[in-house]
């Protein structure tokens, strides 16, 4: 029988603690036996959700004290790549939370140090691929039962965002995930973004102008529209529907039991993404976990995708600052990548 994987979660924030009670409470075959993180109250808080791990200040006591034989890095974007050099000269299989890196030129220096070994050891933590839903559509838009697809028409809402959060973050914190979804679902690249602006939320912080209107052009020349809007107030919704020769299907959409009480139908949502794609949370970890543990290391978007992203975001953040079309060409995947 194969032993349980030892995980260590670096950074202990709001991802890292819900990554350390889902591998303690829901998945198989795996221990927390390591918590990387260098505020003292963030880690006593994180040993009191797997009390059998040690905590480290830093990833390089936690590599020599040679506790873990899989990384999962939850800190924010920034450091990835701080932490993902060393991981990787570990050769350890790394679950990467999104972004891979916040810039295509850090993305690019990982895909160079990681094909200097015998196979790909980075899995990007892009969890919608995980939700049933979205491998529905996916499904569908692959069978042409409707024949092709011509559009993706996308809402991402927020309820609010955080202090720290800033009108780039509405591209390289929110919009990323379209920017992984989108050719992931419609089987194409993206070949040019542009933002448009609309009437400001009064609601929204003084610092954000938005919400904004993302659009891409395929590949294949399908169109996608993204309303970004990041003070929705309301609750917090992902929904795509996709436009097809002969029919429409929508994805995200309120579900769920309907109470009918004093004269109005309710139904509750989502109030975040950490319970929205709860589901898929469970699913992308619990498919790394095998895959670390029967030597595949990757089950899922890989750090080719987590470049191509990084190409994407710099394209939308360029495009929050110029009328038209910010143009995108990734170039093409290496072998390595498969
Ligand atoms: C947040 O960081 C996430 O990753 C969520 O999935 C996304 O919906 C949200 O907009 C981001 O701020």
């Amino acid at each position: 029988m194969l032993s349980d994987l030892r995980i260590a979660v670096v950074g202990a924030g709001r991802m890292g603690a819900d990554h350390i009670r889902r591998i303690t409470e829901r998945v198989s075959g795996a221990v927390v036996s390591a918590i990387v993180e260098p505020e003292e109250g963030r880690a006593a808080a994180a040993q009191q959700l797997a009390p059998g791990a040690v905590s480290y200040p830093t990833i390089e006591h936690a590599l020599s004290a040679d506790v873990a034989d899989a990384m999962l890095i939850a800190t924010p974007g920034q450091f990835h790549e701080r932490v993902l050099v060393p991981a990787l000269r570990a050769g350890v299989p790394i679950l990467c939370e999104k972004p891979l890196t916040p810039d295509p030129e850090s993305a690019r220096r990982i895909l160079d140090l990681e094909q200097t070994l015998d196979r790909p050891r980075i899995q990007v933590g892009f969890m919608r691929r995980f939700d049933a839903e979205y491998q529905e559509l996916r499904a569908l838009i692959r069978s042409r039962d409707l024949g092709d697809l011509l559009m993706l028409r996308c809402a991402h809402r927020n309820p609010g965002v955080p202090d720290g959060y800033t009108q780039e973050m509405l591209i390289t914190d929110s919009v990323v995930h379209e920017f992984d979804v989108v050719p992931w679902l419609a089987g194409a690249d993206i070949r040019s973004v542009q933002v448009r602006y609309g009437r400001r939320n009064s609601f929204a912080p003084e610092r954000l102008r938005e919400p904004i209107l993302v659009l891409m052009d395929l590949a294949n020349g399908v169109l996608v529209d993204v309303e970004m809007n990041a003070s929705a107030q309301f609750g917090y919704q992902v929904a795509t529907e996709a436009v097809f020769e002969k029919g429409l299907a929508r994805i995200g959409q309120p579900s769920g039991m309907q109470r009918w009480s004093e004269g109005r139908v309710s139904r509750p949502q989502f109030g975040d993404f950490t319970t929205r794609f709860a589901d898929a949370y469970d699913e992308q970890v619990q498919r790394w976990v095998d895959a670390a543990r029967d030597g595949r290391f990757v089950d899922g978007p890989n750090a080719w995708d987590g470049y191509r992203v990084a190409e994407a975001c710099a394209a939308g953040v360029a495009a929050l600052r110029t009328e038209g079309r910010v143009a995108l060409d990734i170039g093409t995947r290496p072998d390595f990548y498969g």
